[in-house]
């Protein structure tokens, strides 16, 4: 299997601009680039497969640039649903910080921004060398402006696929970028660059586009979201168990699909699991796999562990053993109630909306369907405290088999 084959089999290719770009991807030796824009402050889940498309290219002997849009992320790209809000050049410049620095961390890769040679680019030169290039009637039948033309587009959106036209002609003449790579909703921007090029260069300018799939479950939800938002790759804004369960609870319907597409596994590695799956699901084998590499790429070996024994732990139901910070982590998102004083189990179980009134608070602890710290108590007088507490900060409380609370001992 050539590299290109493996990237159909792995269910990568939505699309290219020419049949010729599969012989030059099979050789190795071209400098492409991606590009993205700075309109947050981490890449999420539903960016990431670009990402690992193009770490696949540079495996196999490619050169990748990375381009962070300094200057197309004052603009914005238009979204095929409403004009997006002007970011302030600190959180354009604070973004664009960020997102480089999870980028350099995912793959080697040069990294440039397109600030740089759009910045000082004036009105009447842009008007007159590149504004004359371009057709209007062209530029209005790209999907994302076709599909805003009812709602409404500004001038500045619709001017945003000249930048990026702009920047690969920059890279194909600076750096003989003849490759970008981009997500589906990229097609239009990318073969607006390949237009430029060739009215510039020439028509015999060899220059390509490839695009990846994107994302929606075979439920028809967008991918990487959960009721809780986006799945970050920032740990700071999702925590690394909260990531390895994301990966850890996808349908079986997606999971053999998502190893293709997102991990470094072969294909033997993968029909492997493919098979043990078919034979067991319930075990969930390739989820745990899928979740594995997925968190070790990205949070690396020490926080993929830590991931494991907190769901083990929160599986078994032995919470005890957790430091406070995997409780924090592990109960992100339970109902939790601060508490300054000891308190009545009885009363920490109202506290939490675990029972509506006393009377049902005792009924569920003489049933033994309450746990606190992982320990099953039966005692109506067991005091909630902080000496007894996780670190002296956290009580566990489980209410049947799966409702979990949380008293924050302050
Ligand atoms: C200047 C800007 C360029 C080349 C690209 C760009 C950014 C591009 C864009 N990309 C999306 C983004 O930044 O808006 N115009 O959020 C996003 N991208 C990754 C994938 C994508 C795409 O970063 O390409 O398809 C998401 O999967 O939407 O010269």
């Amino acid at each position: 299997m050539n590299l290109f084959e493996e990237l159909k089999w792995r269910e990568l290719i939505h699309n290219v601009t020419d049949e010729e770009i599969i012989d030059k991807i099979n050789n190795g030796g071209l400098t492409f680039y991606l590009g993205a824009d700075p309109t947050g402050d981490s890449l999420h889940v539903g960016h990431l497969l670009v990402y690992i498309f193009s770490k696949r290219l540079e495996k196999h002997g490619h050169h990748p640039i990375f381009l962070i849009g300094g200057a197309t992320g004052f603009i914005g790209d238009p979204k095929p649903t409403a004009e997006r809000q002007l970011l302030s050049a600190e959180t354009i410049k604070r973004n664009a910080e960020k997102i480089t620095a999870q980028v350099n961390k995912l793959f080697e890769c040069k990294t440039v921004n397109n600030y740089d040679w759009t910045h000082q680019l004036d009105i009447l030169t842009f008007l007159r060398e590149y504004g004359k290039l371009f057709n209007v009637n062209y530029m209005i039948n790209k999907d994302t402006v076709k599909s805003r033309l009812d709602s409404g587009i500004s001038f500045t959106e619709f001017t945003y696929q000249i930048l990026q036209a702009l920047d690969f002609e920059h890279l194909y003449k600076a750096e003989g970028c003849t490759l970008q790579v981009g997500g589906q909703d990229q097609w239009g921007n990318i073969t607006g660059g390949l237009e430029l090029i060739r009215k510039i260069h020439g028509f015999d300018a060899k220059a390509y586009g490839v695009t990846v799939p994107l994302f929606t479950k075979s439920d028809g939800t967008k991918f990487g979201k959960t009721e809780g938002g986006a799945i970050w790759l920032d740990p700071e804004k999702t925590s690394p168990y909260a990531f390895y369960q994301f990966w850890y609870n996808t349908p079986d319907a997606d999971v053999i699909k998502e190893l293709k597409q997102f991990t470094f596994l072969t294909k033997e590695e993968i029909e492997e699991l493919e098979t043990s799956f078919n034979e067991a699901p319930h075990l969930r084998a390739a989820q745990k796999a899928l979740a594995a590499e997925m968190t070790r790429m990205i949070h690396g070996e020490a926080a993929l562990e830590q991931a494991i024994n907190l769901s083990q732990a929160l599986f078994s139901g032995k919470v005890g053993s957790l430091t406070k910070e995997e409780i924090a982590m592990g109960f992100e998102g339970v109902p939790t109630q601060e508490i300054s004083e000891n308190i009545n189990l009885i009363d920490a179980l109202m506290s939490v909306k675990a029972a509506s009134s006393k009377r049902e608070a005792r009924d569920f602890i003489n049933g033994g369907a309450v746990l606190v710290n992982g320990v099953q108590v039966k005692d109506l007088e067991y005091v909630v405290s902080k000496e007894t507490a996780i670190g002296n900060e956290y009580t566990v409380i489980r209410r049947g088999k799966k409702n979990y609370y949380l008293i924050k001992h302050q």
